[in-house]
């Protein structure tokens, strides 16, 4: 059986997640935190970063898309990528448009918007700059036809799914504006529709429940440090 290895909080995780419950195969879960040092995980993931899976044979995959790749060819059914070579692309294409323009540009603002850090007034000011002329080019390329990519549910929705929610909400908090939505990308229906799938469901309960694990433990922590010493 596969396993997935990462935590349930992580968006890249979860879009592995969320193909591996469509395509109906079996794994199970390791918690692996960030920032681990140990070669194990290192062999597995070398910048520690998660997700990664593990074969039954010890044989390790990091990267998420790759991994999504993987998944696909080695379990082809049902599919999550068109089997015409051009359709094929222009899902890939999205994906990484997703990923590579929108979440990596917006990922430099998660620090502040939802980790109790600071941004800088400058790199706040350049990142907007950045997330507002590449959410105009992905309008261009998303269809929301009812998918991301057309008429057909496929892995881009996954990243989609995983990723528009924290474009926009990270925008909301550090700029008092959601910039998809302003951009003119209705997002909201389309995660109410992919978040029906009982894929999105699990993932989203499973989300939820480590998001509140995670609060109840800073919360338990805070705590604890106020208490005065006996
Ligand atoms: N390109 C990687 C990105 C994975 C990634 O950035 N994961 C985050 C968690 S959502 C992480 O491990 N961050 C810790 C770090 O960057 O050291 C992938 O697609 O798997």
């Amino acid at each position: 059986m596969i396993t997935l290895c990462g935590f349930a909080v992580s968006n890249y995780y979860n879009k592995v997640k969320m193909v591996l419950l469509e395509k109906g195969i079996a794994f199970t879960e390791e918690y692996v935190g960030t920032g681990a040092k140990d070669d194990t995980t290192l062999n597995a993931s070398p910048l520690g970063k998660v997700p990664f899976i593990r074969l039954e044979d010890g044989r390790t995959l990091c990267e998420s898309e790759v991994i999504v790749e993987y998944l696909e060819a080695a379990y082809p059914a049902p599919a999550l990528v068109p089997a015409d070579p051009w359709a094929a692309a222009k899902v890939r294409e999205l994906t990484t448009f997703i990923e590579l323009h929108l979440e990596l540009v917006a990922r430099e603002l998660y620090p502040q918007a939802f980790f109790g850090g600071t941004v800088s007034e400058a790199n706040q000011a350049r990142v907007r700059k950045l997330l507002e002329k590449n959410i105009v080019a992905f309008k261009r390329l998303a269809k929301f036809a009812p998918y991301v990519a057309g008429p057909e549910f496929t892995s881009a929705d996954c990243a989609a799914f995983v990723t528009l929610p924290l474009v926009a909400m990270a925008s909301k908090t550090i700029y008092g504006v959601d910039l998809l939505a302003e951009g003119g990308i209705d997002w909201k229906p389309y995660i109410k529709l992919v978040g029906e799938r009982p894929s999105a469901v699990t993932v989203s309960a499973d989300r939820k429940a480590a998001q509140d694990a995670q609060i109840a433990a800073i919360k338990a922590k805070a705590a604890a440090a106020a208490k005065p010493a006996a």
